[in-house]
């Protein structure tokens, strides 16, 4: 392909004298707007009704999604820890003032010579071209965005730097704010456009179609007895999580934007008959619905990585009796729409436990952040080796045959969930009155189930904390305990016992590779 900057090159004005000084504000500014250009422009082609073309090719998004592969894990884990969820808009800021910081400079050296500052908007175009031929999910046409993008960016340099050069056609402030601004809403003008195209698109309009079946085997309701109003409103967790509430965690900088109708599962590899759903297919299948807690192996003691949830879905042990599977496979290799993978085990899919191929969350579709139009939730096992989101390709396979994303990055292979406890109310320095103070939170081991929850008080002896009810074994119970505070400073900790009756390690240990442990605990001041 031709690159961008090529048609420009024998046409840079050379530097004679050099441009007054005053002028450098106004490159730097012509090349920021020539970089926006580029930005508006790439974003309106992805967002072509072109079946090969998606949101996700845009430049800024497409080089996003490729630099959150290409870190290091330790970059990352870093990033997770500083930002948590917000991890993802801080990487798209980072991108776009590193991307402005080269566009003013690209602008300043436009002045000297046209052709130097179009080589740096090529460049920024090479990078997202780049990017997009390298992007699991990509077809032949992801590079075009960032090319014609680059291409529109290099043209407005060029515009911009010769009439706004010395001696150039548009003299005057008032004439030059006009075709700088002219330039500005072109810009914005494509990536509107490109906003409204994509949207137009949308797995968001998809979902608002769809009507979930009634289950044929359905969830209890919530238990009487869990959800104790008034603690709930100082702060103890809900037993349910609303959807919007849910913790997000992913690696995709922009959710896959994937529409019921196009959506397709494979299962095959080790099986006797490899099996095609198609989304009407799948929902019409006998589903259940089921609780279940997802716990995230990133979750911090203490953390609020986890979520409780009533999943819709066709049970993945049925699924993959349908397909007969072969002898020595061990593995579930889960691949999503945007090339996340995941490796779950087998043995925890099939072996009765709650294990779906879901589609509905608390009674709705799943959001698209959670992985419309069908996703999978396995109790027992953290996220990253059971809830793949966005799926459309199983394979049934051996461990030592594939590699999942995480795995790659130094997690765990395997990754049953910690029992864990967590204390929501008092919370870490609050200033209490001396007398009767309830202590609450949640505590979790799920598909084992939570048998006790103790607290103690400085350090002394367990004590034994109410435990709320629960629907099963595989979503978290809360806890209530009652403390008699005394003024004075106090340190409050609490542990789990999961059904088998083993008790929560004290031992501290990070969340890489399988999961924090260590107690909870809120240091408080009782006046
Ligand atoms: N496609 C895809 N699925 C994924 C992930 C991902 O990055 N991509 N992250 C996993 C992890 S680490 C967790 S903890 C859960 C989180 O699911 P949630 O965002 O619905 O809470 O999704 C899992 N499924
Ligand atoms: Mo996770």
């Amino acid at each position: 392909m031709r690159t961008p900057g090529s048609a420009a090159d024998t046409s840079a004005p050379e530097g004679s004298a050099g441009p007054p000084p005053r002028a450098a504000g106004t490159a730097a500014l012509s090349g920021v707007l020539a970089a926006g250009v580029t930005v508006g422009v790439g974003r309106l082609v992805a967002g072509l009704p072109l079946g090969g073309l998606s949101p996700s090719a845009a430049p800024l998004l497409v080089v996003g999604d490729a630099v959150v592969d290409r870190v290091p894990a330790a970059v990352k884990d870093a990033a997770i820890s500083a930002f948590g969820t917000a991890d993802k808009p801080v990487l798209l800021a980072t991108i776009a003032v590193l991307v402005t910081l080269l566009a003013a400079a690209a602008g300043v050296l436009a002045r000297r010579r046209l052709a130097l500052g179009i080589a740096v908007v090529a460049v920024l175009g090479a990078a997202g071209v780049l990017a997009a031929v390298t992007r699991p999910d990509a077809t032949a046409l992801w590079p075009l965005p960032s090319a014609l993008g680059a291409a529109a960016g290099a043209y407005a340099l060029t515009l911009l730097t010769r009439r706004l050069a010395p001696g150039g056609r548009t003299s005057g402030p008032r004439r030059r704010a006009v075709l700088l601004g002219g330039v500005a809403a072109a810009g914005l003008a494509a990536g509107g456009t490109g906003r409204v195209l994509s949207g137009a698109r949308s797995a968001e309009e998809s979902r608002a179609r769809v009507v979930l079946p009634v289950p044929a085997d359905p969830a209890p309701p919530v238990p009487p007895g869990a959800d104790p109003a008034q603690l709930v409103a100082t702060g103890l967790t809900p037993y349910v999580t609303g959807n919007r509430d849910f913790y997000r965690i992913d690696t995709a900088l922009v959710v896959p934007d994937v529409r019921a109708e196009d959506w397709t599962l494979r299962l095959h590899g080790m099986v006797e008959r490899e099996i095609t759903l198609t989304y009407d297919e799948l929902l019409a299948l006998p589903l259940t619905e089921r609780w279940i807690t997802l716990t995230c192996v990133s979750n911090e003691v203490g953390g609020d990585y986890a979520g409780n949830a009533k999943w819709l879905g066709y049970p993945l042990a049925e699924l993959l009796r349908r397909a007969g599977v072969r002898d020595g496979a061990d593995t579930l290799f889960a691949t999503s729409t945007d090339g996340f993978t995941l490796s779950a085990p087998l043995a925890e899919a099939a072996d009765g436990r709650d294990a779906l191929l879901a589609v509905g969350m608390n009674g709705e579709p799943l959001p698209r952040e959670h992985g419309f139009p069908a996703r999978m939730v396995i109790s027992g096992l953290y996220g990253f080796v059971s809830a793949c989101k966005w799926v459309t390709d199983i394979e049934v396979t051996r461990l030592v045959d594939r590699t999942a994303y995480w795995t790659e990055r130094g997690w765990a292979e395997r990754a049953p969930i910690k029992t864990a406890s967590r204390i929501d109310v008092p919370r870490s320095f609050a200033t209490l009155r001396a007398g009767r103070v309830p202590v609450a939170g949640v505590a979790w081991a799920q598909d084992r189930g939570i048998s006790a929850v103790e607290v103690r008080v400085d350090q002394g002896e367990w004590a034994p904390a109410k435990v709320l009810p629960s629907v099963s074994e595989d979503t978290w119970r809360q806890w209530v305990f009652d403390w008699d505070a005394e003024p004075g400073g106090h340190v409050l900790e609490v542990r789990a016992t999961d059904a088998t009756g083993t008790p929560q390690t004290a031992e501290v240990v990070a969340p890489i590779p399988n999961g924090a442990s260590g107690y909870d605990s809120v240091t408080v001041t009782v006046e």
